[in-house]
């Protein structure tokens, strides 16, 4: 069990009133914030050893190269990769499923082949598919969602089953921003291997809040930010089996990328350093891999029994605020993210944006809008929702705050 006092003291952030409150910050699936030891990490890189890596000879540029690397390890590990050299650092989700859309889509999709996606998914896992599909004649499919928000695996058997070889890429979030649905992964891996493609999971949601074992999950490419798991914002991971690595062309040229530059041509670097061109974010790699180290300190059973149980609170809690409709799947299927909307029938009480700003009076941080799943909202038929979303440091009473001024919202707006 986590001990959510000893954690809230770890937070520098959690001690600062906003409208003369105390924060109080749900809106941890946007960003997290960052443990002492994680800003401590990143300071002491620029103090003591800040130097670029993979180039100098000198003690700094080594130790800065040992602990960028060492981070690489780390996370590595975390996801039980086969090797930390299957860990390619990019800037965030968004920029780790470009790079797999522009590198392994341009070369391996051709005109009339198929991505299988979602309907829940992130503006970041629909776009560059979109993208790709433009420029290469390949088709877009979806799979549909139950009522309780759930993935319909049927959609994917049949997808599969009539595109058949065709399918190439089968791309599905771990866990919904929105509606918090965590997904099968394992089971989908089974079916879409079977099917003979591979599988992307956009794992923004899911590594920051849930263990995860891309070797057990049967995954093929995994997308992480490290902002939402603890660590700094522009350092993030593109996750892949070495040997699609391998097979993959470089997506940016330039300095470090390269084993040796003539002037028409090159030959590459290994992976993963094929995909890093030019100088990386060293103090965020180094960051990132404190916010591992935290997380593996608390262990990531105990984060995910925490959100659970902060889940259930809250879809307990929350029902005694009247006209509350809360989207997606028992608190048992879910992470930490509670996505509501006061209405009546079909009709909002309450703009979403302006919930927010009432309880941001409150001290209350929550987000309002589409989320970037903009086909999910059209699918509930709303323009926006407003979402909590949860992580290590929340804790019951916080929910108790938010029930409260709900309803303080609701009597503001004479809507009770
Ligand atoms: N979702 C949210 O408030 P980036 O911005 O690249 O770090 O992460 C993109 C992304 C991709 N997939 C999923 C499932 C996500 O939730 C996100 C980020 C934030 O829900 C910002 S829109």
């Amino acid at each position: 069990m986590l001990d959510i006092e000893r954690i809230r003291a770890d937070f520098p952030i959690l001690k600062r009133q906003v409208h003369d409150k105390l924060l109080v910050y749900l809106d941890n699936a946007a960003t997290s914030q960052k443990p002492e030891a994680v800003l401590v990490a990143m300071d002491d890189y620029y103090r003591r050893y800040n130097a670029n890596i993979h180039r100098g000879v000198h003690t700094l540029a080594e130790e800065a190269t040992a602990a960028y690397e060492g981070a690489r390890r780390k996370v590595g590990r975390f996801i039980n990769a086969y090797s930390s050299r299957e860990v390619v650092f990019v800037r965030n989700t968004t920029e780790a499923i470009n790079l797999l859309a522009f590198s392994w889509g341009k070369a391996n999709v051709r005109e009339g082949d198929v991505v299988v996606l979602s309907l829940m998914e992130h503006h970041s896992n629909l776009v560059p598919w979109q993208l790709l599909a433009q420029g290469s004649g390949a088709r877009l499919e979806f799979i549909g969602l139950d009522a309780q928000g759930r993935l319909r695996l049927d959609d994917l058997d049949a997808l599969l089953s009539r595109f058949g070889e065709r399918v190439k890429l089968v791309g599905v979030s771990g866990m919904s921003n929105v509606l918090g649905t965590i997904n099968p992964v394992a089971t989908i891996a089974d079916r879409v291997h079977e099917a003979g493609a591979l599988l992307l999971v956009d794992g923004a949601q899911m590594v920051p809040h849930l263990p995860v074992d891309v070797r057990a999950l049967g995954i093929d490419f995994l997308a992480f930010s490290g902002h939402k798991m603890l660590g700094p914002t522009g350092i993030g991971v593109l996750w892949a089996r070495k040997e699609l690595l391998q097979a993959m062309p470089p997506f940016m040229g330039g300095g470090d990328m390269i084993k040796s530059v003539h002037l028409r041509d090159s030959e590459w670097n290994d992976i993963p350093h094929k995909f890093e061109a030019g100088t990386p974010n060293v103090a965020d790699g180094i960051g990132l891999g404190a916010a591992v180290d935290y997380l593996e300190g608390l262990g990531m059973a105990d984060v995910h029994t925490h959100e659970q149980t902060m889940a259930a609170y809250a879809m307990e809690r929350l029902a005694s605020v009247s006209n509350l409709h809360i989207y997606g799947p028992p608190a048992t299927e879910r992470g930490g993210v509670i996505t509501f909307n006061l209405m009546q029938g079909a009709e909002l009480l309450i703009h979403p944006h302006d919930l927010a700003s009432i309880l941001d009076r409150e001290g209350i941080a929550i987000r309002a809008g589409h989320h970037c799943a903009q086909p999910l909202m059209e699918h509930y038929g709303v323009p926006a929702t407003a979402r909590a979303s949860f992580y290590v440091y929340n804790t019951v009473e916080e929910v108790d705050q938010l029930a409260e001024a709900l309803l303080k919202a609701q009597r503001v707006f004479g809507v009770t």
